[in-house]
């Protein structure tokens, strides 16, 4: 069984210890590789690695950095159909998906920032004739990035771009879920031309790996995208050591459809934007918010519509919805189901595991989710469950949706669906999220600030908003 390596100071090694644990197949339920059980010993090994590359690379021309960086990006291009197919084994997602979104997404996170380092700059204030301000933004060290499932190999760039562009080194850390991909990305980097020690990848448990960079006294940058409670522990953590820290968490996000909305582009997004990727992204529209005069409508077509998805090997082209990405999460997502149930709820459709035949038998899939009929302050409607599971609630006026909608803990994106220009703009403006997207899912800018409110996180990534995070602004005042 193949066997996952460690990357560390430029080459691939076996975790110090020599333990592994197992890497599963969500779409077959089986262990098809396994993953370095590393600990404190290989993050220290791995963050040494960085300290020593941090002075070279820092002070490499910024053209430099951005070549090599440009060149893991057509790397990561050229080798899309490899590196779909692992993403897609891993995660349990799509193949098609992989192929169209996470892994031309991770090439262009590294060609934006790549190119983004270029046309950074700092600011200067001028003070009349007593004196000019001029503000230095200099990397920082050693940056650990924490990355989660859902997105692997994505939003482990998503980090890693913009913390090594600017002229950072890295200790990175992907999920023990879906590390696969992490791993091809290190043999890419060494092809590359990478030098050593610039790009470290750490591979193991949260509570091990991601602990240890959390608390490594020589990472004084933690850029971590997770659920929220994984979150806290971190800011618990890294807090008293006064660590910069960017949190990108959990969601809860309101889809509000209003009656004046072009109705047959707010119901084919919203079967898009409730389960694409199997309804695991954190953007996701969970909460359905459709205004009366349409509710019954929308609800029959919507419902109609998502009957019709085909959940199915992710390697079958015509398969909407593959697998989740874990037995334990598709029991953690089901259990809501009941919790749904024993709130009042209506399943509408799905609310079942789906069992497939053939080589697929053992996999987790469930069938999309449509539950109505619950209180808006219900559980189902404040945690987080992060499946293919959606509720649907009608509401009369505006005052009351926006209630409802920022009635969650959470904050991270909302979607508005209406045609009335400024009841677009006063709802956009009283929604209580990071992101909001008007007649429109997952439209994405990466120049844009992205994060989240509340419980959702703290800090923004995106354009020159990571290379603020992953840098140290010095100020430099000069009498004239
Ligand atoms: O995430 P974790 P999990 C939500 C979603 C999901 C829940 C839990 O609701 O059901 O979170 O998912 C590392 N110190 N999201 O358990 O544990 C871990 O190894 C440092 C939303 O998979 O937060 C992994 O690399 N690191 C989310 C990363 O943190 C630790 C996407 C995320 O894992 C750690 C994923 C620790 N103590 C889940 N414990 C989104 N916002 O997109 C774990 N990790």
């Amino acid at each position: 069984m193949e066997k996952i390596k460690n990357y560390i100071n430029g080459e691939l090694i076996a975790p110090i210890k020599g333990e592994y644990i197992d890497n599963f197949n969500p779409s077959k339920g089986e262990v098809y590789s396994l993953i370095p059980d590393s600990d404190e010993q290989d993050v220290d090994l791995a963050t040494k690695a960085a300290q020593a590359a941090f002075p070279a690379w820092s002070k490499t021309p910024k053209e430099e950095r951005a070549r090599i960086l440009q060149k893991l990006a057509r790397l990561i291009e050229e080798n899309l159909d490899r590196l779909a197919e692992a993403e897609s084994r891993d995660n349990g997602k799509p193949l098609k998906l992989a192929k169209s979104v996470d892994i031309p997404r991770a090439a262009a996170n590294f060609n934006f920032y790549a190119t983004g380092v270029l046309h950074y700059a700092s600011e200067s204030h001028a003070m009349e004739d007593m004196a000019i301000n001029y503000t230095l933004r200099e990397p920082i060290g050693v940056c650990g990035c924490i990355s989660p499932w859902n997105l692997p190999l994505y939003l482990f760039t998503w980090k890693i771009a913009p913390a090594l562009a600017i002229g950072n080194t890295v200790v990175a850390k992907p999920s023990e879920v879906t590390p696969f991909t992490a791993y091809l990305l290190s043999e890419l980097c060494i092809e590359a031309g990478l030098p050593k020690g610039v790009l470290n990848i750490v591979h193991g448990l949260g509570h091990k790996v991601g602990a240890a960079i959390t608390k490594h006294t020589d990472i004084p940058v933690i850029s971590f995208t997770g659920g929220t409670i994984t979150g806290a522990e971190i800011m618990r953590t890294a807090g008293p050591m006064f660590k910069k820290l960017s949190l990108e968490l959990g969601g809860k996000n309101p889809n509000i459809i209003f009656d004046d909305c072009d109705f047959d582009k707010a119901l084919k997004t919203s079967v898009h934007s409730s389960f694409a990727n199997q309804g695991q992204i954190c953007l996701c529209g969970s909460r359905i918010f459709v205004q009366r005069g349409i509710y019954e409508k929308f609800k029959t077509e919507f419902v109609a519509k998502v009957k019709k998805l085909k959940v199915g090997n992710p390697f079958d082209a015509d398969s909407n919805l593959g697998a989740v990405v874990s037995k334990p999460h598709m029991e953690k997502v089901l259990s809501y189901v009941k919790i749904a149930e024993e709130e009042g709820g209506t399943v509408l459709t799905g609310g079942h595991q789906v069992h497939l035949e053939g080589e697929v038998a053992n996999g987790y899939y469930i069938a999309p989710t449509v539950i109505e009929g619950l209180t808006f302050d219900c559980r189902t409607n404040q945690e987080e469950i992060f499946g293919p599971v959606v509720t649907i609630m009608p509401f009369d006026t505006e005052e009351e949706v926006l209630m409802m909608a920022n009635s969650t803990k959470y904050g991270l994106a909302s979607t508005v669906w209406t045609e009335n220009l400024t009841r677009a703009h006063n709802v956009a403006a009283k929604l209580h999220t990071g992101i909001v997207w008007v007649n429109c899912w997952l439209v994405r800018d990466l120049r844009t600030p992205f994060g989240g409110v509340k419980n959702s996180g703290v800090g923004r990534e995106g354009g020159f908003h990571a290379f603020d995070f992953f840098t140290e602004p010095k100020n430099v005042c000069i009498k004239l």
